[in-house]
């Protein structure tokens, strides 16, 4: 059974990470996608709701196993026993910071990170520019699947409240 990771804070999940774990999810049996608890980051959403979330949009894809982790994504895997990492490149400008962490969690216990090119019409996309500019009223409708703008155009309204 081949079974890889995908990792992130997914603070929410939008399309650009969607898109990569199912372009992943037809390159392994199993996908992992694994939401990594930052105790020092107050998110929008708890872990349990980007779980989720995450559950809810990756329904579709049938092979897609959604859960939660605090500590070193190479503990994650060796745990479970994935030899993968998948990532997904946006610019050169991840390219860095991606390479000094695939060789470290290649360092420390052999995992591999593959990385897949974003699509663009994504590569400009982060959830925190998400947030940024729901917050200030601007239309993110396209850029999220349809159930996670929904709760984030709720959360940002409660939030005022
Ligand atoms: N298009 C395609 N893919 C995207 C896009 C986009 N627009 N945006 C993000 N992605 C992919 C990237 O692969 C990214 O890594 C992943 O989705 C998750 O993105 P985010 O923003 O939700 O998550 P990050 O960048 O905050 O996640 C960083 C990790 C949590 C993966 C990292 O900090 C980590 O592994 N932490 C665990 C602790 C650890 O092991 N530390 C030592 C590392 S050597």
């Amino acid at each position: 059974m081949r079974r890889a990771v995908c990792p992130g804070s997914f603070d929410p999940i939008h399309n650009g990470h969607l898109e990569i774990i199912e372009r992943a999810s037809k390159l392994y049996d199993v996908v992992h996608v694994a939401v990594l608890i930052n105790r020092n980051k107050q998110g929008m959403f708890t872990v349990e709701e980007r779980i989720g979330l995450i559950e809810e949009v990756t329904a579709q894809f049938g092979n897609v196993v959604v859960e939660s982790h605090h500590g070193l994504l190479v503990d994650f895997c060796r745990e479970r026993g994935i030899p993968a990492i998948i990532k997904g490149l946006r610019a050169v400008s991840d390219f860095d910071y991606e390479l000094q962490m695939a060789q470290m969690n290649h360092g420390l216990t052999g995992v591999e990170t593959l990385f897949l090119p974003t699509s663009p019409t994504y590569s400009f996309l982060s959830s925190t520019l998400v947030k940024e500019v729901a917050s200030y009223g601007g239309d993110v409708s396209h850029l999220l699947p349809e159930t996670v703008h929904r709760r984030l155009v709720e959360r940002i309204a409660e939030r005022r409240a």
